[in-house]
């Protein structure tokens, strides 16, 4: 089995705003924009019989309306500056079906995700980017600001990619209400 994660797709033309940012950042490995996504759940290489229990149980979750409102730009990595990403308001929303989700993953006997839920769009990773570069850049980018969509269904993605970035290919889609 590729490597599976639970996510939402973003719309293309909140996709092409995204990617007039990319630029004037050397040592940044910039997403395309057909990959941006918001990771829900990551599930990694699962094998084909636990996969088969997601998609299954998957198929039982409705959720309704969630509003994915972005809210700036940031970086992952402190002073070690390892990626570049637009941040996603955490609403309680988001927060009930990032719960449901991981309850559904324990359901189907995954272990429990340890990393505090940080809801984003990757839109680089970066390689020997110092943090002032990085600050330099997000303050020469300091006006962006919140677009909104308002998702119809999450996904379940593939990515056979062993480094982050894609191609992701969605394997399965799933009504949010
Ligand atoms: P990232 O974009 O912040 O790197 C596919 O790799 C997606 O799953 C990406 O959105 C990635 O987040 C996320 N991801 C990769 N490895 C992960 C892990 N170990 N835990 C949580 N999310 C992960």
């Amino acid at each position: 089995m590729p490597r599976l994660f639970i996510g939402l797709e973003v719309p293309d033309h909140v996709s092409q705003s995204l990617s007039f940012l990319r630029g004037g950042l050397p040592g940044a490995r910039w997403i395309d924009a057909e990959n941006y996504h918001v990771t829900l759940r990551f599930l990694g290489d699962i094998d084909d019989r636990t996969a088969n229990e997601v998609e299954l149980l998957l198929g039982g979750i409705r959720h309704g309306d969630v509003e994915i409102v972005l809210d700036g730009l940031d970086v992952f990595g402190g002073t070690r500056p390892r990626s570049l990403f637009v941040r996603v308001r955490p609403s309680p929303q988001l927060t009930e079906l990032q719960a449901d989700l991981e309850r559904l993953a324990r359901r189907a006997g995954l272990p429990a995700e340890t990393r505090k839920f940080t809801p984003h769009i990757t839109l680089a990773r970066l390689r020997d980017v110092s943090s002032r570069t990085a600050a330099d850049w997000l303050s020469m980018k300091g006006g962006f600001f919140g677009q909104s969509f308002k998702p119809e269904s999450f996904v379940l993605f593939s990515s056979r990619a062993s480094i982050g970035g894609g191609p992701y290919i969605a394997e399965a889609s799933y009504p949010l209400w």
